[in-house]
């Protein structure tokens, strides 16, 4: 065992991607996963959580906590973050874009499913495939950014996973390039073995919002 260790739920939220970056650059880990109050309280009067809050990674002999920092540790370490400052600032700036486009897709199933996926029809969806597929169209390389995939590729398949999984593929119709950007990166050896792994999460159910709950005292 690596000794890798990631604390968060048995659920998807922030650390899926996590998961899935973890798995696509190699690194094996192991999955603790936050059940009772106590175990949280644990972990922050130990002073491991600094701003008190989980996803937590144990790597490298380091705590690392805030999932974007977490997301950049492992894309620097698995040279997916880019050749030069450059590439690494087009990633983040489309990695951002990402984020900003699945953060309302994560809350599913703390707010009703249908408000969500209508909002996401009349808001996300106008918003953000439009400018990634016209990205994708200009790269032309299959990849946000450069020839090969990287944190930015990552941090779009997880909002694409999502709705393709509650709205169907033909979310994607009309955007072609998008079209073939999942396909291309769902059959990628490490993504497709991932997604049918252990790592991967379920659907959120009631089961993680009643945890979350109550180890977070909401
Ligand atoms: N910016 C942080 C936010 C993490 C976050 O909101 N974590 C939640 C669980 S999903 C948490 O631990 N909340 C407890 C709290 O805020 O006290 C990140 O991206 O890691």
């Amino acid at each position: 065992m690596s000794g890798v260790k990631l604390v968060y739920f048995n659920g998807r939220g922030k650390a899926e991607l996590i998961r899935l970056a973890l798995t696509y650059v190699g690194i094996e880990f192991e999955e603790v996963y936050l059940k009772e109050k106590s175990e949280i309280e644990k972990l922050r009067s130990d002073g491991d959580l600094l701003f008190q809050q989980v996803p937590l990674l144990e790597i490298d002999g380091k705590r690392i906590v805030q999932s974007g920092a977490i997301l950049r540790y492992l894309a620097r370490r698995g040279g997916i973050y880019g050749n030069n400052n450059d590439e690494s600032t087009r990633i983040d700036e489309l990695f951002e874009g990402t984020r900003d486009f699945c953060g309302p897709l994560l809350g599913m199933i703390f707010r009703p499913e249908e408000d969500v996926l209508k909002e996401a029809k009349e808001k996300l969806l106008p918003r953000y495939l439009p400018v990634f597929n016209k990205v994708l169209e200009e790269t032309g390389s299959g990849y946000l950014v450069g020839k090969s995939l990287t944190l930015a590729d990552l941090g779009l398949i997880e909002p694409l996973l999502i709705l393709v999984e509650y709205l169907g593929d033909q979310v994607l119709t009309g955007y072609p390039q998008l079209q073939s950007f999942y396909k291309n990166i769902t059959s990628d050896e490490k993504i497709a073995s991932f997604l049918v792994g252990p790592h991967r999460k379920p659907k959120n159910d009631q089961a993680y919002v009643d945890t979350v709950r109550r180890v977070l005292n909401w």
